[in-house]
C-alpha cells in the first residue's frame, strides 16, 4: 500500500458516514484518518507519533517492537467521579452510578468538542468486539483526536476494515467520540448514553476513559444492552485448564481492577501439577450466553491486555514477562539511560538512575515510585506464549465455574464454593474489595465491589442482581460459583497464601468440585475444602497450620461484615431481589 492510500475511506455504510460527517461538521478536524488496520499502516501511525513526542521508541534490542508512553500526570487512571450513566429517567442508572439526562449531557459535551480538533486529525476507528462471526460480537467505531488512542485500539480490538466488513451496511453500531481537549480535570467526562448506544469521552487520554471498546462499550453499554437480549457482560477473566489426560474445563473469574485477573489467567501450575496446562481466552472482560446445549459460553471481546505492570516479574508471572518483552506499549513506567523500562517489582537490579513516570530524575534513594502503580503495558493477545487457541472460537467456551473474588486483608478465607446459583449470586453481590490504584482517589479502603462491576454496570445495580438471578432460568447446567480471596494477611501484615502459581491448587480444588471428583465440607459460609483432601503437597514452607489461618472462619469478623452488606442493601432497597434478602438473612441465622 503507498502512503498516500492510507488513511482512506474504505466503506459506504451510510449511517456510518453520516454519522463521521456530523461529527466532522461538529469537531472541526484539518483532516479525517479512516484506520484501516494494516501492518503497513501501524508502522506508519507509529513513525508520526515518534516524531510528535507522544511515543518513545525503546531499545530495540532489548525491547523489539516496543513503545514508550507517559500520560499527563493528572490522568493517570479511570475517574468514577466522572464517569456518567445518561438515561432518561434517573431511576435506571441507580444510586452507584453518576447520572445526568441525555440532553443535558449531550449538549453540555457537544460544546466542549465544538471545534475541538481544530488543526487536528480525527481518527475514525472501526472495530469489532469479538471473534469475528461470532453471534455475541458487536462494532464499535470510536472517533479520536489521540493517535495514541488509534495505536492502541489497533492492539486492543479486532480494528479496521474487518469490522466493516461484520458491520456491512446495518446502522447497529456504538457511536463512541473522544476528544482529548486540554486534558484538564475540570473538563474531563466519561459518559454512556446506554440507550442510544453512544459515548462520548472528553479531557483524558487515559486508557479506561478512552479505549471506548473496553469498559464503555464492553461493560457499560453491554451490560446494558446484555440485561435487554438476555446475555451477560462481566468484569471476568477467561481461563483453559487442561489435565494431563486432555479434559478441559473452562473458568470465568471476577476480581475488581487490580486484584489480579491478568495474573490468574495466565498462571503457571507449580512443579506439583506436572502435566497439567492453564492457557488464557480472556484477562478482562468476559461476554456470556446460554448456549444450545444448555451452558454458559463466553467470549472474550477485546484482543489485547492493558494490563497492571508493577509485579510483573519471572516469579509471579513469567508467561507477561515474555509477553511483554516485545510489540508493547509501555504507559507510565520508568524510563533506564539506554531506553530500556523499569518499574517497581521487576526482575534483576535497580538501576541507578533512570527517569520516573514523570520524567523526572530518579534513583533508588527517592521517595517517590519511579512506576505509577498504574503503570499499564498494552500487548496484542497473540503476544501470550499461554494463549488459548479458543480465544478466536466464534461460538466461546463453556464454563464450568464462575469465581468472585477481592482483595481483603481479613475476614475472608482463602475459597470457599456457594451453595447453589442464587446463593452464589449473593456472594458476588455482597463483594468487598479494597480500592486500588486502577481508579483517581485513595486507595486501601474496603467498600462494596458487587462482581467487581460497581463501576462498570450501565445501569441500576439491583436491576442488574436481578438478571443474575433470571439468567438462571435460561442456563440448564450452570456454572458452579467460588468465592475467594488471594489477599488475606496476618498479624505481621504479611500475605497468608502465596498465591500466583500457586493459585493453581485453588483453581484444581475448584474443577474437581465441578466435577463431583472431590469431597468439601459444609460451613456457615458454604462449601469448604477438607484439609485432609486439599492439595499443599510442595509449596516450600507451607504448613497444614497456615492453611487452617488462611481458611479460618472469624464469627467476630463475619458479624462485623454482614452489618457493612447492610449500607448496600440500603442503598440498592427499592430495586433488591428478595432472594438476595434472603440469603443474607440465612447467613445471619447460621451464624
Ligand atoms: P485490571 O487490569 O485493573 O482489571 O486488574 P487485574 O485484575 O487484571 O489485576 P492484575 O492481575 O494485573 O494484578 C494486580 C496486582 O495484584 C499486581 O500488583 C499483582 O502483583 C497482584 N496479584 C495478582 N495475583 C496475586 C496473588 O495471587 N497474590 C498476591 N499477593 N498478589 C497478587
Ligand atoms: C481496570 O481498571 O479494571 C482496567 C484498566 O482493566 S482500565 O482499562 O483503565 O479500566
Ligand atoms: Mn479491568
Amino acid at each position: 500500500m503507498t502512503r498516500e492510500l492510507l488513511g482512506a475511506c474504505y466503506t459506504s455504510n451510510p449511517a456510518l458516514l453520516a454519522w463521521v460527517q456530523e461529527m466532522v461538521n461538529l469537531c472541526e478536524p484539518k483532516e479525517v484518518f479512516w484506520c484501516n488496520g494494516s501492518p503497513e499502516e501501524t508502522k506508519a501511525l507509529t513513525e508520526q507519533a515518534v516524531s510528535q513526542g507522544v511515543l518513545i521508541r525503546l531499545n530495540q534490542q532489548k525491547l523489539p517492537g516496543c513503545y514508550y508512553h507517559r500520560s499527563n500526570p493528572n490522568d493517570v487512571a479511570r475517574v468514577e467521579q466522572s464517569t456518567y450513566i445518561c438515561t432518561v429517567d434517573e431511576e435506571q442508572a441507580g444510586p452507584t452510578n453518576n447520572w445526568m439526562a441525555p440532553k443535558q449531557m449531550y449538549q453540555k459535551l457537544r460544546g466542549y468538542c465544538a471545534g475541538a480538533m481544530r488543526g487536528r486529525t480525527m481518527y475514525v476507528i472501526p472495530y469489532l468486539m469479538g471473534p469475528p462471526g461470532s453471534p455475541l460480537a458487536k462494532v464499535g467505531i470510536e472517533l479520536t483526536d489521540s493517535i495514541y488512542v488509534a495505536l492502541s485500539m489497533g492492539v486492543m480490538t479486532r480494528m479496521g476494515e474487518l469490522a466493516c466488513q461484520q458491520l456491512g451496511n446495518s446502522d447497529e453500531f456504538n457511536r463512541g467520540l473522544h476528544c482529548m481537549l486540554d486534558i484538564n480535570p475540570e473538563r474531563r467526562y466519561i459518559a454512556h448514553f446506554p440507550q442510544d448506544n453512544a459515548i462520548i469521552s472528553v479531557g483524558s487520554n487515559y486508557g479506561g476513559n478512552v479505549l471506548l471498546g473496553k469498559k464503555c462499550l464492553a461493560l457499560r453499554i453491554g451490560s446494558y444492552l446484555g440485561r435487554q437480549e438476555g446475555w451477560l457482560a462481566e468484569h471476568m477473566l477467561i481461563l483453559c485448564i487442561e489435565s494431563p489426560a486432555g479434559e478441559k474445563t473452562y473458568v470465568a473469574a471476577a476480581f475488581p481492577s487490580a486484584c489480579g485477573k491478568t495474573n490468574f489467567a495466565m498462571l503457571v501450575p507449580p512443579a506439583r501439577f506436572e502435566g497439567w496446562k492453564v492457557t488464557t481466552i480472556g484477562d478482562d472482560i468476559a461476554w456470556m450466553k446460554p448456549g444450545p446445549d444448555g451452558r454458559l459460553y463466553a467470549i472474550n471481546p477485546e484482543a489485547g491486555y492493558f494490563g497492571v505492570v508493577p509485579g510483573t516479574n519471572s516469579k509471579s508471572n513469567p508467561n507477561a514477562v515474555q509477553m511483554i518483552s516485545h510489540d508493547t506499549i509501555y504507559t507510565n513506567v520508568a524510563l533506564t539511560p539506554d531506553l530500556d523500562v523499569w518499574w517497581e517489582g521487576k526482575d534483576g537490579p535497580v538501576p541507578a538512575q533512570c527517569l520516573d513516570w514523570k520524567g523526572n530524575a530518579w534513583t533508588p534513594e527517592s521517595r517517590e515510585k519511579a512506576a505509577h502503580p498504574n503503570s499499564r503495558f498494552t500487548s496484542p493477545m497473540a503476544n501470550n506464549p499461554v494463549l488459548a487457541p479458543e480465544a478466536d472460537d466464534p461460538a466461546g467456551v463453556p464454563i464450568s465455574a464462575i469465581i468472585f473474588g477481592g482483595r481483603r486483608a481479613n475476614t475472608m478465607p482463602l475459597v470457599y464454593q456457594a451453595f447453589n446459583w442464587v446463593h452464589g449470586v449473593y456472594i458476588g453481590a455482597t463483594m468487598g474489595s479494597e480500592t486500588t490504584a486502577a481508579s483517581a482517589g485513595s486507595t486501601g479502603q474496603v467498600r462494596r465491589d458487587p462482581m467487581a462491576m460497581l463501576p462498570f454496570c450501565g445501569y441500576h445495580m439491583g436491576d442488574y442482581f436481578r438478571h443474575w438471578i433470571n439468567m438462571r432460568r435460561l442456563i440448564k447446567h450452570p456454572p458452579r460459583i467460588f468465592q475467594v480471596n488471594w489477599f488475606r494477611k496476618g498479624d505481621q501484615g504479611d500475605y497468608l497464601w502465596p498465591g500466583f502459581g500457586e493459585n493453581m491448587r485453588v483453581l484444581k480444588w475448584m474443577i474437581d468440585r465441578c466435577h463431583g471428583r472431590i469431597d468439601a465440607q459444609e460451613t456457615l459460609l458454604g462449601w469448604m475444602p477438607n484439609p485432609q483432601t486439599f492439595d499443599l503437597e510442595g509449596i516450600r514452607g507451607f504448613t497444614s497450620q497456615q492453611f487452617d489461618q488462611v481458611q479460618a472462619l472469624r464469627e467476630e469478623e463475619w458479624r462485623r461484615e454482614i452489618v457493612s452488606q447492610q449500607e448496600l442493601f440500603m442503598q440498592l432497597y427499592s430495586h433488591l431481589p428478595k432472594e438476595l434478602i434472603f440469603q443474607r438473612e440465612l447467613l445471619m441465622a447460621r451464624l
